[in-house]
């Protein structure tokens, strides 16, 4: 056989999933032909370069376990398919530049590596294997992460420091819990939570909460004057909280069987609009609003110009959008 196919992969987190594979002879590669040819591969804890090509001869891809080397080669291929659908389906955008060009995946990076990341240079992800507690960093929501600092790098290029930066960091948070709640995998059920999956702290708690994100410990809940002087992956948390409220509104809630709590500044209260409502209008401010220098009280503004040219001047998803920055602390 050759050409397109729709291989079967056992992801250690995203459960039994589709993978666009190709056919090459009597093989198969994992290259995903109706995504624009996006491939992974099998770094096989190098550091550089591509690695090889995942390829595989009955297109029955990983086994669920990380002592299988195509296992996180299935969970970053899926990763990278579900936030390229993502993005087609909600926004018609056609690739990370909208350009039709598929970036490439690189699994298995180095040696006990825990951390994941984009590059521009490459227009690529890389994933390591993790270490000591962490599990391999290759869940849908570090995948969707990663690549969103490829989108965001193609738009509004918000500068990676200072307020610019931290709302650089809260794109790629709030497209990850996007992205999951688009996919809805039972496997991996779509949450408020940032890496989840990845036990990166031992003690199966997540890397972020977008709900209160003071909860990690070091980042902020709120906007304030010193906001942008603290670390990036810090600074993101009132723009991750500010999502929180403007999807599912102040106070306590559970959605998918997840309890969230979440507080506002001078305890205004905020309604929810639903979350593919908030991302539209984030969506839109990065895309046609926002720009490298964009700050807190810029991205305000390019979010009510959004909900402006998507539900109305004055709507009451407009005035809802107001609220939730009122709710981090960031008014006119
Ligand atoms: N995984 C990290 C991130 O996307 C890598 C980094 O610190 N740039 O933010
Ligand atoms: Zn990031």
């Amino acid at each position: 056989y050759e050409g397109v196919h729709t291989g079967t992969g056992h992801g250690q987190y995203n459960g039994t999933v589709e993978v666009g594979s190709t056919a090459v002879g009597s093989s198969f590669q994992l290259v995903d032909g109706g995504r624009a040819d996006q491939r992974t591969y099998d770094l096989n804890q190098g550091t550089s370069g591509t690695g090889t090509l995942f390829t595989d001869d009955n297109d029955v891809w990983g086994d669920g376990t990380q002592s299988n080397r195509q296992t996180a080669g299935v969970d970053v291929a899926y990763g990278a398919a579900a936030t390229w659908d993502y993005y087609k389906d909600s926004f018609g955008r056609n690739g990370i530049r909208n350009d039709g060009v598929a970036a490439y995946s690189r699994a298995h990076y180095g040696n006990s590596y825990v951390n994941a990341f984009w590059q521009d240079s490459c227009f690529c992800m890389t994933y390591g294997d993790g270490a000591g507690n962490a599990s391999p960093l290759t869940s849908l929501d570090v995948a969707a992460h990663e690549m969103s600092h490829g989108v965001t790098s193609a738009t509004a290029n918000l500068t990676y420091s200072g307020e610019s930066g931290g709302l650089n960091e809260a794109t790629s948070d709030i497209f990850a819990a996007a992205v999951e709640f688009h996919s809805d995998l039972e496997a991996d059920v779509p949450d408020y939570l940032v890496g989840e999956k990845i036990d990166i702290n031992g003690d199966g708690t997540p890397l972020r909460y977008m709900d209160k994100p003071s909860q990690d410990g070091a980042s902020r809940d709120y906007w304030d004057a010193s906001l942008g002087g603290i670390d990036v992956h810090y600074s993101s948390g009132p723009a991750n909280h500010l999502f929180y409220l403007l999807s599912e509104g102040s106070g306590a809630k559970t959605v998918n069987g997840v309890s969230y709590d979440s507080p506002t500044y001078d305890d205004v209260p905020v309604t929810g609009i639903g979350i593919e409502n908030a991302a539209s209008i984030w969506y839109r401010a990065l895309t046609t609003y926002m720009t490298s220098s964009t700050n807190y009280a810029g991205a305000r503004d390019a979010t009510l110009r959004a909900a402006t040219d998507l539900f109305g001047a004055y709507s009451d998803t407009y005035l809802a959008v107001a609220a939730a920055w009122a709710g981090i602390n960031v008014g006119d």
